[in-house]
């Protein structure tokens, strides 16, 4: 009558993601990391050094949420990797990171003290550091999010990753990478406008950004200014991630799943918010229709609001908001 189809789904004990399901595959008498419903995505233990080696495991159970279990640290990258398809799967359409349906890798305890993460187009892979003295590897949700949206500005804006163009290739990371944590909505790590809250990267428990009020990091733009290119791209991101946390949530004071926010704008005017949800889909329109390896904070502007016409009608209450947050951080009027 009806064919029962096996969706294969393991479960796992992350560090930051607590209790899971991740997708695996099952070789001969043994599972394996590898996400066959998300383009056979695949999770690689790099021991450090070397070539690595995919994650197996002999009952389908994984890690033990301690960093001591290897398989820890695998589960987080795999769910922050499931959870980022699945985020652009459902509610943009995408299905990968090339829109074509193609898995990419993460790659896990890659060095010693190694204490960054990032993404290559080439390996068409990101790879995770277990951070400084390995005990805080950096899979996070968030961090997750974030390296694999490098993958997906590569395959459609491709925003050089330096001058303005850099900070945008760098806020859409943040930006999406507070989409997802919105989107999974775990009690583990609830949504929110900060980057690497979970990791300690910091050591004093302060995360890497923040979207509120960027210089609140001690080096990050909240506005754009003529001299905004000379910053490194993880800080001339700052206006932008900005941007995103003002036309989602307003100027001003603003509490959200427990974390308190105090957004200043530019020009002293308040911003009446369009909602993360639209903040989200009109940047998501902008990178991928409208914005090229050049574009700067000033078409930036334009292509958002190309896309919040295209999306919510020209003269939308949302297309006027949208205009309204670029205000707030000084771009446009
Ligand atoms: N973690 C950094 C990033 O993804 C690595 C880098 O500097 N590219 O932005
Ligand atoms: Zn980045």
């Amino acid at each position: 009558l009806f064919e029962r189809q096996a969706i294969e789904a393991g479960t796992g004990t992350g560090q930051y993601n607590g209790k899971v399901t991740i997708g695996t595959t099952k070789s001969g008498s043994t599972w394996t990391m590898t996400d066959a419903a998300r383009g056979n995505h695949k999770t690689v233990d790099m021991n450090d050094v070397g070539d690595g080696t995919l994650f197996t495991d002999a009952d389908d159970v994984w890690g033990n949420g301690k960093q001591s279990d290897r398989q820890t640290a695998g589960v987080d990258a795999a769910f922050g990797a499931q959870a980022t398809w699945d985020y652009y799967k459902n509610v943009f359409g995408r299905i990968g990171i090339k829109g074509d349906g193609v898995g990419a890798t993460s790659r896990v305890h890659y060095g010693y003290d190694y204490d960054n993460a990032f993404w290559d187009d080439d390996c068409f892979c990101m790879t995770y550091g277990d951070g400084a003295g390995n005990i805080n590897p950096l899979t996070s949700l968030d961090v997750a999010a974030h390296e694999m949206t490098h993958g997906v500005t590569s395959a459609t804006a491709n925003l050089d990753y330096s001058d303005e163009s850099g900070g945008l290739n760098e806020a859409t990371s943040d930006i999406m990478a507070a989409a997802v944590e919105f989107y999974v909505n775990s009690p583990a790590d609830p949504g929110d406008y900060l980057v690497g809250e979970k990791i300690n990267i910091n050591g004093d428990g302060t995360p890497l950004r923040y979207m509120d009020k960027p210089s609140k990091d001690g080096s990050s733009a909240d506005s754009w200014y003529p001299g905004l290119h000379m910053l490194d791209v993880h800080y001339s991101s700052g206006p932008a991630n900005h941007w995103f946390y003002l036309a989602s949530e307003g100027s001003g004071h603003k509490v959200v799943n427990g974390v308190t926010y105090d957004s200043p704008t530019a020009d002293k005017l308040p911003v009446t918010p369009i909602g993360r949800d639209a903040a989200a889909r009109i940047w998501y329109r902008a990178l991928t229709t409208y914005m090229t390896s050049t574009t700067n904070y000033e078409g930036a502007r334009t292509a958002t609001l190309k896309a919040a016409a295209d999306l919510y009608g020209m003269n939308s209450v949302t297309y006027v908001n949208t205009a309204n947050a670029w205000a707030g951080i000084a771009v446009g009027s």
